[in-house]
């Protein structure tokens, strides 16, 4: 993902510049660049792949200057190349970065070039820089210039923007991206991630949908969509500069691993607190939406779409409501039936996931105003726009794989379950206590599977030869199934697929051989026998077998069939405690391929 930060101060900025765009490295990206405004000019330095490079290209150029921008580029539009790479300058008059995508750009292309306007680039982002430029062209300032010029864009967008004639000011403008303004003492900042300015300061305005901002070194004014100044709360950020730093591991994807314990016993900590599942840990008025919904939509992206697909088991089981469970990008796109007396569950890390968030906007649109989020960023767009929220303690999570978001959305949305259950009499005070006592135990059962690692580790040598992987579980455990599938495909390219046992034979078994491991999810809850059938299944065809179960499970290794023993079956929360071993796998996969496990390509 994209990545923007910009800085205006009496002091240089490049450095700040730099330092925050390395911060932001942790998000993917395949090109990087800067550009300043020094002596009355506009001057940049673009290259693909690493921060690194583009920063020793500008210290040989000499950069140094009190105000500018940069950007690491995930590319959408218009291939990896140092042409395409932000900023993009329009008339060596002002430079602009961009996250997010235009989706009217090929029209405003046309409407450019009529008026002249050349293009470089290849990019949807380019057309922002030129339509500013156009709007200058009458003797409108850079602020109204931005402000005209986004009134015309269809898409998403988070932008900052720098000109050579206007060297006491930044403008900046967002819709359906992070954006946020940092405010320091005779300097200020913005960012799309608090991560990127940190090291100036911790206060912090976060734009708001719509808004379009005018930083100085003095100070900054907000405006709305209607173009009225508008007071945003100031926060001071509370990201610790530890969570941000590798310290004793190889990779933040495995310092997060191992978090786990940690982050789902902060998660946890309330329920502990209050000893119940009540609506409070929901926020203020939780009891009123919560108590007489008659069903739950989920709707999330990639990872949380796997949390909400396990909670899909979970409500129906332990509180009796039906749950669906839907992709965002797909949701928001298809003309959905609306049943207001279901409550909609929205799950994101970020809490600014544009598919989830624009998902969410259209249910409200269709009359669903029973809203939830689960998320892992206070005071984030998703949960700011949702009636109430469930804010995971993970801590800030910096490898693009999500692992430790995942886990804590699970025990979010496991208190949901039994809070809606309860609100329905469907859970009695000795469920609860043995509900909450399976919770307590948790964080001991994550460690213990984590103390797995040097045994999977010998698994993922297997793998790292391999080309292809089939991954299968059953009933809750089959969302995990497809987690496991999803983090070796995400970090080590080897392709995987997911399936719920039950369907191997419907298809699937036909790619089975020796050539492809199969990883079997298989606790000793009730599904068991029917799923060492369909071991059997693989065996029959010559495939082997690697799979995880409980210690108490009465399944042992054989010819073929390897077998790790996580902790004793924990129950309900079972699927918690079997997504470390798959996390496990994929990252020690990656390291025995060789891949860049933290920045996985594109
Ligand atoms: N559409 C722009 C920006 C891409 C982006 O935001 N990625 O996360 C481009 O392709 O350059």
């Amino acid at each position: 993902m994209c990545g923007i930060v910009g800085a205006i101060a009496d002091r240089d900025v490049v450095p700040v510049l730099i330092e925050g765009l390395k911060r932001l490295e942790y998000r993917g990206y395949d090109s990087a660049g800067i550009a300043i405004v020094g002596d009355r000019d506009v001057r940049r330095v673009r290259r693909t792949g690493r921060v690194a490079e583009m920063e020793a290209a500008a210290a040989s150029e000499g950069f140094v200057a009190g105000l500018g921008i940069g950007h690491t580029r995930w590319a959408t539009h218009g291939g990896v190349t140092e042409n395409n790479a932000h900023p993009h300058i329009s008339h060596g008059e002002l430079a602009l970065v961009h996250n997010g995508i235009i989706e009217n750009h090929e029209e405003q292309r046309e409407r450019l070039r009529a008026l002249g306007y050349a293009f470089e680039s290849q990019t949807d982002t380019e057309v922002i820089a030129h339509l500013i430029h156009h709007y200058l062209q009458d003797g409108t300032d850079l602020l109204a210039a931005l402000q005209r010029a986004v009134k015309e864009l269809d898409g998403a967008y988070a932008l900052a923007v720098i000109s050579k004639r206007d060297p006491e000011r930044m403008v900046c403008a967002r819709m359906g991206c992070p954006l946020l303004v940092g405010l320091g003492e005779g300097e200020n900042f913005v960012a799309s991630d608090v991560s990127a300015i940190l090291q100036a300061t911790r206060r912090v305005i976060f734009l708001e949908e719509g808004d379009t901002a005018e930083v100085t070194r003095g100070g900054v004014r907000v405006f709305d969509a209607e173009g009225a100044q508008v007071r945003r709360e100031e926060h001071v950020s509370d990201v610790s500069l530890a969570s941000l730093e590798l310290g004793p591991y190889s990779h933040f994807m495995q310092k997060e691993i191992h978090e786990q314990p940690r982050a789902v016993g902060d998660t946890i900590e309330a329920i502990i607190d209050a000893n119940a599942f009540t609506p409070d840990l929901f926020g203020a008025g939780a009891r009123a939406v919560l108590g007489d919904v008659e069903g739950v939509q989920i709707l999330a992206c990639g990872t949380s779409f796997y949390a909400g697909s396990v909670a899909r088991y979970w409500i129906e089981a332990i509180s009796g409501l039906p749950c669906s469970v839907e992709i965002a990008s797909e949701y928001r796109y298809r003309t959905a039936v609306a049943n207001p007396k279901h409550l909609v569950v929205t799950i994101s890390q970020s809490g600014e996931t544009l598919d989830t968030m624009e998902a969410l906007k259209y249910a409200k649109s269709l009359g669903h105003d029973k809203t939830l989020s689960i998320c892992n960023v206070p005071e984030s767009a998703i949960p700011r726009a949702s009636r109430l929220v469930f804010y995971t303690r993970a801590g800030a999570e910096i490898g693009v794989a999500s692992t430790k978001a995942f886990t804590t959305q699970l025990v979010g949305l496991f208190a949901l379950a039994a809070t809606l259950a309860k609100l329905r009499g469907k859970l009695d005070a000795e469920q609860e206590a043995g509900y909450i006592e399976d919770l307590r135990h948790l964080p001991g059962s994550i460690q213990h599977a984590l103390n797995l690692e040097p045994q999977i580790a010998g698994w993922a040598e297997r793998f790292a030869p391999k080309q292809h992987a089939l991954f299968l579980g059953r009933g809750v455990h089959y969302p995990i199934a497809l987690e496991g599938a999803l983090k070796l495909k995400e970090i080590s390219y080897i392709h995987a697929e997911a399936y719920p046992a039950g369907e191997l034979k419907h298809g699937p078994l036909a790619l089975v051989d020796a050539d492809m491991p199969v990883v079997v999810i298989a606790p000793r809850d009730g599904l068991l026998e029917k799923v060492k059938s369909n071991m059997q299944e693989v065996r029959a065809r010559g495939g082997v077998l690697f799979v995880f179960t409980d210690q108490d499970s009465n399944f042992g290794p054989s010819e073929g069939v390897h077998v790790i023993r996580t902790p004793r079956h924990v129950g309900v929360l079972s699927p918690i405690v079997h997504t470390i071993p798959v996390q496990l796998l994929a990252y020690h996969a990656a390291l025995a391929r060789g891949t860049d496990v933290d920045k996985p390509r594109n």
